[in-house]
C-alpha cells in the first residue's frame, strides 16, 4: 500500500470514528395507551429524542412543564417531535391533556 493510499484510509477511518459524535443518537420513545413508551431514558449529550404518536386516533403533546416552558403542540396519529439534548440533566415532562391519567416521562441526561 502506497503512502497515499495509507493517508486516504487513515483519514476515513477517522472520519467514521468521530460521525457519530457529530450526527448524534436518535431515541424514539413511543405515544401509545395513553403512555410513554418508554417512560423513562437514559442518554448521552447531543442525542436526539423523537416522540412519534402510535395511536389510532388520540392526539397527545409533550410538556417539559417543571421547566417552566409552553405546552408542546398537539401531535396526532403519526406525527412527531424532535428535540435535541445537550446539556446534563434531568427533563421530566408530561402530556398536557392526561397528566391526570399519568402520562408523564422522564429524559436523563448524563455522560
Ligand atoms: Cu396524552
Amino acid at each position: 500500500m502506497g503512502p497515499l493510499r495509507t493517508l486516504i484510509l487513515l483519514l476515513t477511518i477517522g472520519f467514521v470514528a468521530s460521525a457519530p459524535a457529530l450526527a448524534g443518537e436518535v431515541v424514539v420513545i413511543e405515544m401509545l395507551q395513553y403512555q410513554y413508551t418508554p417512560k423513562e431514558v437514559t442518554i448521552k449529550p447531543g442525542t436526539t429524542v423523537r416522540w412519534v404518536n402510535r395511536e389510532k386516533r388520540q392526539f397527545h403533546n409533550v410538556w417539559f412543564k417543571e421547566a417552566g416552558e409552553e405546552p408542546g403542540e398537539y401531535l396526532f396519529p403519526e406525527e412527531q417531535y424532535e428535540r435535541v439534548f445537550d446539556e446534563v440533566g434531568d427533563y421530566p415532562y408530561v402530556c398536557q391533556p392526561h397528566e391526570d391519567r399519568g402520562m408523564t416521562g422522564r429524559i436523563i441526561v448524563a455522560e
